[in-house]
């Protein structure tokens, strides 16, 4: 097991299209479970692998206070299911320390494979639905602070690359 690196806001790297997941092996597994690790620590909620530096279409997540309902989704396709949506304030491991409502839609379909290649499906509502949108993002190159304003994003951003040159 190994905490990886996680990259931050405005990494160019975080702009990234994740590629499908082909194989399931080893190595695979290997990844999620070090994916879980660096997200118990961190600590987190869910996390994509655009995150680390790997260009995969892998999300791990769990929601659960006692921090054992680890949930993966490898290949996700998500569908709205209705035009309701929900605000969250959202908060990102690579955006860390900041947090911003954000819009989405309510109800999502989520089909998905598990750790083993097996489809299987699910319809997402709360804080669900709003995580796994959240990191579908993610593997599509956007981030939760694509959603706000200019200037609140440009905040943000110059906070953290004064952060990371002090780092
Ligand atoms: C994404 O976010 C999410 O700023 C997961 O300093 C968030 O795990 C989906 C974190 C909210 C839906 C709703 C953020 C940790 C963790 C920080 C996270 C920080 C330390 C964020
Ligand atoms: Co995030």
């Amino acid at each position: 097991m190994a905490i990886l690196n996680i990259l931050e806001f405005p990494d160019p790297r975080l702009r990234t299209i994740a590629k499908p997941v082909a194989v399931f092996d080893d190595a695979l597994r290997q990844l999620i479970d070090d994916m879980f690790e660096t997200m118990y620590e961190a600590p987190g909620i869910g996390l994509a692998a655009t995150q680390v530096n790997v260009h995969k279409r892998l999300v791990v997540m769990d929601l659960s206070e006692e921090k054992n309902e680890p949930r993966v989704f490898i290949n996700p396709e998500l569908e709205p299911l209705t035009h309701d949506m929900d605000q969250y304030q959202e908060g990102c491991l690579s955006v860390p320390g900041f947090y911003e409502n954000v819009d989405r839609p309510q109800q999502v379909r989520v089909k998905a494979l598990d750790r083993n290649g097996e489809p299987y499906e699910l319809i997402a509502e709360g804080l669900l639905a709003i995580c796994i949108q959240h990191e579908c993002d993610h593997l599509n190159g956007k981030l939760f602070v694509d959603y706000l304003s200019t200037l609140k994003r440009d905040r943000i951003k110059k906070k953290l690359e004064k952060l990371h040159k002090q780092q």
